[in-house]
């Protein structure tokens, strides 16, 4: 019996440094007005603001007015209140700055009954924490945020078992194996990718939209999973990420894919039970694992060479 699930994702254009969060609530709700029908709806990392974490400031809290200190809040009640009209469970993600002052580049699990089941904080910060005069565009995810500290947990919600991960998490194979080990069926990600390398200057948004598609595509199939990557793209403040949301099968295949770089709907009925096949065969963890192999995973941080 199929279990299915209608899942939209929910794609941003661009987010200006002057626009408001009220703005980009209004604009997040026409997109879950647009998507009427599904049960699921996956917007990007970091989806209420501009991606801050491009410009530098000397004194770390003055980049707090980015960060959101409770959820939902004012600015995000609406969204709330639409979804649950809509009876559409949904994800975002957002700076949070906890009453105890760390902050964390995070993203909520909500329910079809608008209750947050979930959260995840970002662990795997790309970038670095000072000024880099080398790059041609600063990347202070590091600076800004702290690791998250909640693991990668998979939640049993809205039929199924869903994880979460961020962005830069995409290209890391242990994000999705962890989540794999606990039997995920759908990983949601949100991500806001500049389109050109900061090092790299020559390395293009194709490039860019290749290694994406690439971890996405070989996370899913490896763990037998669905994933939404979904996007923050277009041109900010002089900035350009690149769009490419995605929905990919269980088999690693794309089943949905935007178009633009703007405020976008990708749909698709995803049947949880698609994950069952790779789960018994080709990636039945317990039957083909070797893990008195595996030592050097969690054991190592870094490269250790060979003897000479
Ligand atoms: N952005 C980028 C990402 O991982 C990046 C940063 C791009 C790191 C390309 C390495 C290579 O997609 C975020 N927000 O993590």
């Amino acid at each position: 019996m199929p279990r299915i699930i209608n899942v939209a994702g929910a794609q941003l254009g661009p987010i200006q440094k002057a626009d408001s969060r009220e703005a980009v609530v209004a604009r997040m709700i026409a997109l879950m007005d647009k998507a009427k029908g599904a049960d699921f709806i996956v917007y990007p990392e970091l989806a209420l603001t501009t991606f801050f974490p491009r410009w530098y400031h000397e004194n770390r809290a003055e980049a707090d007015h980015w960060f959101e200190k409770s959820m939902p809040n004012a600015a995000t009640q609406p969204l709330f209140d639409r979804a649950k009209v809509l009876g559409m469970g949904f994800t975002f993600g957002y700076a949070e700055l906890t009453p105890d002052g760390h902050h964390f580049n995070t993203s909520i699990l909500v329910d079809k009954a608008g209750r947050i089941v979930g959260k995840y904080r970002k662990i795997h910060l790309p970038g670095h924490v000072e000024y880099d005069p080398e790059r041609t565009h600063q990347h202070l995810e590091k600076r800004y945020f702290e690791p998250g500290d909640l693991g990668f947990p998979v939640w049993r919600t809205m039929g199924g078992l869903f994880g979460m991960m961020i962005c830069n998490d995409r290209r890391w194979p242990e994000a999705y194996r962890v989540m794999g080990l606990q039997g995920v069926e759908m990983i949601t990600l949100g991500f806001n990718t500049p389109s050109t390398n900061s090092q790299k200057p020559d390395e293009g948004p194709e490039a860019r939209a290749f290694h994406h598609k690439l971890s996405v595509q070989a996370g899913a199939y490896q763990n037998s999973t669905w994933v939404v990557a979904v996007a923050k793209a277009g041109v900010e403040d002089g900035f350009p990420m690149f769009g490419c949301s995605l929905i990919v099968d269980p088999d690693g295949r794309i089943v949905a894919e935007t178009k633009t770089e703007d405020d976008e709907i990708i749909m698709h009925a995803c049947d949880l039970d698609a994950t069952k096949f790779g789960k018994d065969t080709i990636f039945d963890f317990k039957r083909h694992r070797r893990i008195e192999h595996y030592g050097r995973i969690t054991s190592q941080t870094g490269v250790v060479l060979p003897q000479e």
